[in-house]
């Protein structure tokens, strides 16, 4: 979604690479006029260029627009961009007025040095934006690609009760495993193949019961994909509570997201190799036993829903 997104140099690397640039550009020695107007040319360009290389975020999808904003936040992000543009304008009309200024002749308002002096304090002014959307660049990029064609299974539930063992043994995704909660810090892409048909699913990271309100940001990614992507939700247990939570708030949780989301939901009880929960259907991720018949579940659901 996001993988186009070039780097974004610091004010010092536009600023060399501009008047590399325009020195090299097959200059006459000792031309520093037409070295100046051409540098100014490349610099404004090249800032422009680099607002128009992030995406308008008012147009993405609702989920990647969600999912952006608790990553980077939208709003900080269209300042930033805002003031590139602003900087811009600025080296253009600097360059304007050095142009001007040697068309009459003259080392009078604007000399090369002004000329120079005022793009770089210019560029100065923005060092912190660049550097700003340097790192949401680098955030956005982690974002993987959902989509939307797909018929797709949602993997939900408390902290380390084994979803991203689950993802990790039926897809080729790796996520990280590990036995304290929040280990997954954000939505991660799997896929499988039965036949012809390929399947996504969704790891998404650990949710407690509690009000939106009282979320932080890694909870927050888990509702984003919940309200806004399509598919069946398998929604995990540890009756064990090896995962360091009581079932009945895990409980409560499933019934919760029944309420709040339209999707279909499984729930499932794993771990089943320290513990036994009736009622529910039971896999351990750990030995695998009952893996498969979750899967059968799941995928007889998608078709369901995809026939309804
Ligand atoms: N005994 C046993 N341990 C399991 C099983 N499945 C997962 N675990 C362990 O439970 C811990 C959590 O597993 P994860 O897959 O990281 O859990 P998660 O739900 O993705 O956790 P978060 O990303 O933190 O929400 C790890 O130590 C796993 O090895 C299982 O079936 N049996
Ligand atoms: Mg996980």
């Amino acid at each position: 979604m996001f993988e186009d997104l070039p780097t974004v140099p610091t004010s010092q690397e536009l600023l060399d690479k501009a008047f590399r640039r325009a020195a090299k550009a097959g200059l006459t020695p000792g031309k520093d006029e037409i070295v100046i107007l051409t540098a100014g040319n490349i610099l404004s360009d090249n800032l422009s260029n680099l607002v128009r290389s992030f995406p308008s975020l008012e147009n993405l999808p609702p989920f990647y627009r969600e999912i952006a904003d608790i990553a980077v936040n939208i709003d900080d992000m269209r300042i930033s961009l805002s003031r590139l543009s602003w900087a811009s304008k600025q080296v253009r009309r600097i360059t304007r007025e050095y142009k001007g200024n040697l068309k009459r002749g003259g080392e009078t308002s604007i000399n090369k040095k002004a000329a120079f002096g005022r793009m770089s304090s210019v560029l100065r002014s923005i060092d912190k934006d660049l550097v700003f959307l340097g790192e949401a660049r680098n955030k956005l990029r982690r974002i993987p690609f959902v989509d939307p064609e797909l018929p797709t299974i949602l993997i939900a539930g408390y902290p380390n009760v084994g979803k991203s063992s689950f993802i990790a043994l039926i897809t080729g995704a790796r996520p990280e495993i590990a036995s304290y909660p929040f280990t997954t810090k954000g939505v991660i892409v799997g896929h499988f193949l039965r036949g012809y048909q390929k399947y996504q699913v969704v790891d998404t990271p650990g949710l407690l019961d509690r009000p939106l309100s009282e979320r932080n940001e890694i909870e927050r990614q888990s509702i984003a994909a919940l309200s806004h992507l399509q598919g069946v939700v398998l929604f995990i247990v540890d009756p064990a509570e090896h995962c360091g939570y009581p079932l009945e708030s895990q409980m409560r949780l499933a019934d919760d997201l029944k309420n709040q989301i339209a999707l279909p939901m499984l729930v499932v009880a794993n771990k089943s190799d320290l513990k036994e929960l009736e009622g529910v259907p039971q896999m351990s991720t750990l030995s695998g036993e009952g893996v498969n018949a979750v899967l059968e579940m799941l995928v007889s659901m998608l078709e369901i829903k995809k026939s309804a």
